[in-house]
């Protein structure tokens, strides 16, 4: 039994050796020290051992038996300060680190901006909430004209709001800055609208050259240049005569469908052309809310929408897919 109990013994501290947690404590203690664990197995056959090996044996095993027990009580103790620095389990496994990405609206945005300082833009920017001066009375918007429903605009009492494009930014750069002035102006903007193409804040990059002797056809050549470097070399653009009250003549510009270049599609309502954008020459009405000669400058605006542009670049045909966070949809831009 003595040998026994020595090989108890020995084969218990190996076992110890590999104990990393709470559990494994456990089913040590339990195979060694329980009702029918190693020791208490041994312990039974005490009645076979002669009346003078008997007190022997027994102290022997009581003190492994004491041994045994502190030093679960050891290793239970030092797991558990492992487990535990200040209140942190490091023995958690970590958190994946997932790295973060450039929404694909900013994205665009970026692309969109690239190409206007290659043509020798400079980037404005001004408040999201304006004033009615700025963002409708000066861009020849008067009282009661439609784009100043209520509708429309967010109001946040009288003559305060969001602002609803981003032309008041070129206003205030034509008050503060002399001529010439060649900038875009990318940014949020609010309407009061939400479908599966509208939504309450979208993004608008416009543009304003005004210097002497601007005309349609500087307008048209720097219109060209973006489409073909945003969308492709080859792709079509039509000029279709349209209504600003900032802008006399105005247009909206089409560009034949990349989807089905010009046959017909879903996606173009088989016209073969998808609009991305419009555009004109300022109205001199402009000129004269900003102190600017009419007689002596001219010049040209555009404004587009950031998500239109990005939902033909991707063939995407819901704009709430830019917002809802959706890690399933953003990643495929990552
Ligand atoms: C100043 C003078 C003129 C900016 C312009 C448009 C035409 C236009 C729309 C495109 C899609 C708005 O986001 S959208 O719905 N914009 O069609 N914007 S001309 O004209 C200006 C701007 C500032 C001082």
């Amino acid at each position: 039994m003595e040998k026994q109990l020595e090989e108890l013994q020995r084969t218990f501290l190996e076992d110890l050796e590999s104990i990393r947690d709470p559990e494994q404590v456990e089913q040590a203690r339990i195979a060694y020290l329980g009702r029918k664990g190693r020791l208490t197995t041994i312990l039974r056959q005490m009645g076979s051992l002669s009346p003078e090996e008997r007190p022997r044996i027994g102290a022997l095993a009581n003190s492994i038996k004491a041994k045994m027990e502190q030093a679960l009580a050891e290793v239970s103790a030092r797991i558990a300060s492992r487990q535990s620095v200040q209140g942190i389990d490091v023995t958690l496994p970590g958190r994946v680190l997932r790295r973060g990405s450039v929404h694909v609206i900013n994205q665009v945005m970026a692309e969109i901006e690239d190409i206007f300082r290659d043509l020798g833009f400079q980037v404005a920017s001004g408040p999201e909430v304006e004033d009615d001066y700025h963002n409708f009375e000066a861009l020849n918007i008067p009282e009661n004209h439609p784009a100043r429903d209520m509708q429309d605009t967010f109001y946040f009492g009288p003559g305060v709001l969001l602002r609803t494009h981003t032309s008041p930014v070129q206003i205030r750069v034509m008050e503060s800055q002399g001529l010439p002035v060649r900038i875009i102006a990318p940014g949020k903007v609010y309407r009061c609208d939400f479908d599966i193409t509208h939504s309450p804040m979208f993004h608008q990059v416009e543009g304003l050259w005004v210097e002497e002797g601007i005309t349609f056809a500087h307008l048209k050549g720097v219109l060209y240049e973006f489409a073909h470097r945003c969308f492709g070399p080859e792709v079509p653009l039509r000029f279709r005569s349209s209504f600003f009250p900032f802008t006399e003549p105005s247009a909206e510009v089409d560009m034949g469908c990349i989807i089905c270049r010009g046959a017909g599609c879903r996606v173009c309502g088989n016209t073969g052309w998808l609009e991305i954008l419009g555009c004109g020459m300022v109205d001199p009405e402009v000129y004269r809310f900003v102190g600017i000669d009419p007689h002596v400058v001219t010049g040209f605006a555009f404004g587009m929408g950031v998500e239109r542009i990005a939902m033909i670049k991707y063939g995407i045909d819901d704009i709430r897919l830019f917002y809802d966070g959706d890690l399933r949809f953003l990643l495929q831009f990552a």
